[in-house]
């Protein structure tokens, strides 16, 4: 991205602590004095949060792993054109929990879709916008399900095996390795202090 504002993303397997570091970094931008959007995906818009609905619930389990990609990129599309690319050129911050590295990461990794695909898709519907800073909160997956499973009934991902989150933490770290200088790899196995020093650490980069 470049224009006025800055695009934050927030990525992970499951249970990893997005959405309590959310809230973390929110707070850091705000005390910064930026003007700070938050949001998700898939969500962010009314549709999109319908959308959401059909993805995460279970009334069509079963649904192709092409209809979810198409869907996640249906909810992006509209997300970008109201939300996201707006709050951007306003020179705001769009800090986002979740954006395409997840749909490399579940729909690739975890479901086996060609990269070339989610790669049109992503060309298609984003041309050249990218989140400008990604923090990936990266912890072992046996540790990321034992602290998720300690919470509410399983959504259509959550039902997923123990292979399924390896894969996708794997895409993830290679995603890492391939985009250095946009991605922060956080150790989200640490304590809560801990994990939220890394990216304070981070965060200054863009802060100064
Ligand atoms: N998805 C996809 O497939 N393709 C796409 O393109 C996109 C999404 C965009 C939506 O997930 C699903 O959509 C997601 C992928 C798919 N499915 N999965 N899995 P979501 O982001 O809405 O939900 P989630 O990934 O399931 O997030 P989560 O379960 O809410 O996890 P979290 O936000 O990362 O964790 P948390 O709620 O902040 O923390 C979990 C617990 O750990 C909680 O009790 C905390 O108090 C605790 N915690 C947090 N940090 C620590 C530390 N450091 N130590 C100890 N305990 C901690």
């Amino acid at each position: 991205m470049n224009e006025k504002g800055f695009f934050i993303t927030l990525e992970g397997i499951e249970g990893v602590g997005k959405t309590t570091n959310m809230d973390f970094v929110h707070k850091q931008l705000v005390a910064a004095g930026k003007d700070v959007i938050l949001t998700r995906e898939p969500g962010g818009t009314s549709l999109g949060e319908d959308v959401r609905n059909l993805l995460l619930g279970h009334k069509h389990d079963g649904m192709s792993s092409e209809t979810e990609l198409l869907l996640m990129f249906a909810a992006r599309a509209e997300h970008l054109s109201k939300v996201i690319m707006p709050a951007v050129m306003d020179g705001k911050v769009v800090l986002c929990d979740r954006f395409t590295d997840a749909t490399y990461a579940y729909q690739g990794g975890g479901r086996g879709i060609p990269t070339r695909r989610i790669q049109e898709l992503e060309q298609w519907v984003q041309g050249g916008t990218r989140p400008d800073m990604t923090f990936l909160l990266d912890l072992p997956v046996e540790v990321g399900l034992e602290r998720a499973g300690k919470r509410s009934a399983a959504d259509r991902f959550e039902k997923e095996d123990m292979a399924f989150f390896q894969r996708v933490r794997d895409r993830y770290l290679q995603l890492a390795a391939e985009y250095p200088q946009r991605f922060r790899v956080i150790d989200a196995s640490k304590p809560l202090d801990d994990v939220q020093q890394q990216i304070s650490n981070a965060l200054q980069e863009i802060l100064n």
